[in-house]
């Protein structure tokens, strides 16, 4: 939580001004009463009716025996009944913990376990799987299902007449949201009403947003970007209407498009090149579309160009984190920003400091570590102490791990990551984590996960692995399968894999897992050597393009037979 005198100068700049979640929909619902607020396939939900289901199954999900602070997993897909869930639970002061639709066991179990949940909120089966085979790992969280139930609490049963009790207030948490994450496990973050809100509403701002907007959602509701930059909560913030759709296909969403006059709509990297490339297929009629925003992994110059002439709207480049700062560009911004940077933040009490490895500042227009401080950015992620320590610096900047430069306006451009995170896409997997689950397979020593240059979806992941002594070599399909037994994200199973003898160590005898990576990275993108293939599940010698004792790679590889140095090996033999 912020120091009293920051949270009295963000009060005294009227940047908190003590709404809660349950304000914006009452406030909203008694302003724009019969509009529509959501779009659900054929069912057209109005602001009134939104609050009047939100109230009722608060009351429901209150008998129930949900309480203040109790967390709650929710893991929906783009349906309506998202909204009821998250605005109940916010008029309870229940805290929502945001899984995605993607998650499976390892996620929603240890979500579970490590919020010590009340209950688990999810659907049936949606895109092929069944999520009511989640409750096996929801331990003692109440399993509620949006759908057919399945045997577990039908959503449906749960909207009632009862008595609610006082709601929260605006400095309280309101949920729990998810960090891309860069250690072995996912980290929460805390975020409060007033902090929150706070970036909703210059967010809606910021992009232009009126009762006349209307927002499409195609990433998932439940990610920060598609919540707040400015998202739905922004949309219920100016009266718009939210249109959802549980398919992000061209084919589908480009009618939808045209059908409910979508002015704007929020993409990651890779959905606007298949929309681009489509729009130039089918010569859509997408005359409505006033703003395409774009954000969650960098944008190519050379896609940002086409947006414009391609699909006849504006673009808009977002650079957010669900810890707090958002950069957007401006929607007046002329091309030369709007194509080549990814915006600049929110608020004129955002602190953005570009640091060298010494935490010194560097001058503007040299890339440095990203560092932030403001009224919506989190001093600490939620019971992580230990982490904290260092993902944080002493004087509550959030170490965002990303590698910025500044130019003229403060506007910032991505020019890399320092953090151990592949970004696929705009879908953020933490080495470690994935790390964690190969050294489960009985036939791994030792792995580490790396990110590879993809043209279309910017970075994959390659996994590298040591095997052990006498093991077979398991092939990628094998790997592939091992992860997702153990109920992994299918988005964090690697798609290449690289078996090497051994990992190198430098000449201390010591690799920092980082160093390996980076090690690892450049050999997998080099080109190989005759003998040396970088097909998926093909062999290659540790240190190949490395010359003996270049001190720019980790260094020479280790003995035959020596397991990969201490403070690398995690291996479990
Ligand atoms: P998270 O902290 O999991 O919410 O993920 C936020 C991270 O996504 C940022 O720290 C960046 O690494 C990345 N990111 C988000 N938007 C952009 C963007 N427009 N360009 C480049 N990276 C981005
Ligand atoms: O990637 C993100 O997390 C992100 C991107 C754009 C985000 O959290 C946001 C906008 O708010």
């Amino acid at each position: 939580m912020w120091p009293d005198d920051f949270a009295d100068r963000y009060r005294k700049a009227g940047h908190w001004t003590g709404q809660t979640f349950d304000d914006l929909l009452r406030t909203a619902a008694e302003k724009f009463g019969d509009r529509i607020a959501v779009v659900d396939g054929e069912r057209r939900i109005s602001y009134r009716s939104l609050r009047e289901r939100a109230l009722r199954l608060a009351a429901g999900l209150h008998e129930l025996g949900v309480r203040r602070d109790d967390r709650v997993v929710v893991q929906l897909p783009n349906v309506a009944e998202y909204f009821d869930v998250i605005f109940a639970l916010f008029r309870l002061g229940a805290l929502p913990v945001f899984a995605l639709p993607a998650h499976r066991s390892a996620e929603i179990g240890y979500f579970c376990s490590h919020t010590s949940a009340t209950a688990f909120i999810t659907t049936g089966v949606h895109d092929g799987f069944d999520h009511r085979t989640l409750a096996s790992v929801a331990g003692s969280a109440r399993v509620i299902v949006a759908g057919d139930p399945g045997g577990h609490t039908a959503l449906a049963d749960l909207y009632s007449d009862g008595d609610l009790p006082p709601g929260p207030g605006p400095s309280d948490l309101g949920f729990l949201q998810l960090s891309g994450g860069s250690t072995g496990l996912p980290k929460l973050i805390p975020r409060t009403h007033d902090d929150y809100l706070y970036s909703v509403r210059e967010s809606a701002e910021i992009c232009g947003l009126t009762p006349d907007s209307s927002y499409l959602v195609v990433l998932p509701v439940a990610h920060n970007f598609a919540m707040s930059s400015p998202g739905v909560l922004g949309v219920f913030h100016a009266g718009g209407t939210v249109v959802l759709s549980t398919t992000s296909d061209p084919a589908t969403v480009f009618p939808l498009i045209q059908r409910e006059r979508v002015t704007i709509a929020a993409l990651v990297p890779p959905l606007a090149l298949l929309w681009l490339d489509a729009a130039e297929r089918l010569s859509p009629d997408l005359s409505s579309l006033e703003v395409l925003q774009v954000g969650g992994a960098k944008l190519l110059d050379s896609v940002a160009a086409r947006v414009g002439p391609v699909l006849g709207c504006k673009l808009q480049q977002v650079f957010g984190m669900a810890e707090g700062l958002v950069n957007y560009t401006r929607l007046d911004d002329g091309d030369d920003i709007v194509l080549h940077t990814q915006g600049r933040p929110i608020s004129p009490d955002d602190e953005v400091l570009i640091v060298d490895d010494s935490d010194v500042p560097v001058p503007d227009g040299t890339v440095g570590h990203l560092l932030t401080r403001g009224p919506y950015t989190i001093r600490g992620y939620w019971n992580a102490e230990a982490h904290n320590r260092t993902a944080f610096t002493a004087d509550g900047f959030y170490r965002t791990g990303d590698l910025v430069r500044r130019v003229d306006g403060g506007y910032l451009i991505v020019e890399g990551r320092a953090k151990d995170q592949i970004n696929r896409g705009g879908e953020k997997i933490a080495a470690e984590e994935v790390e964690d689950h190969l050294l489960t397979h009985p036939a791994v020593h030792d792995a580490a996960v790396v990110a590879l240059p993809d043209d279309y979806l910017g970075e994959r992941t390659c996994a590298f692995i040591v095997v052990k002594d006498g093991a077979t070599a398991p092939r990628l399909p094998q790997i592939r399968a091992h992860l997702r037994d153990r109920g992994l994200a299918a988005f964090k199973i690697p798609d290449k894999l690289r078996v090497v003898e051994r990992f190198p160590v430098t000449g201390v005898g010591k690799t920092s897992r980082r160093e390996l990576r980076t090690f690892l990275r450049d050999l997998a993108t080099t080109p190989a050597e005759p003998g040396a293939s970088a097909e998926p599940g093909a062999s290659a010698e540790p240190g190949t393009p490395a010359e003996p004792g270049n001190p720019a790679a980790p260094g020479t590889p280790a003995e035959p037979g020596t397991p990969a140095a201490s403070g690398t090996s995690k291996g479990t033999d």
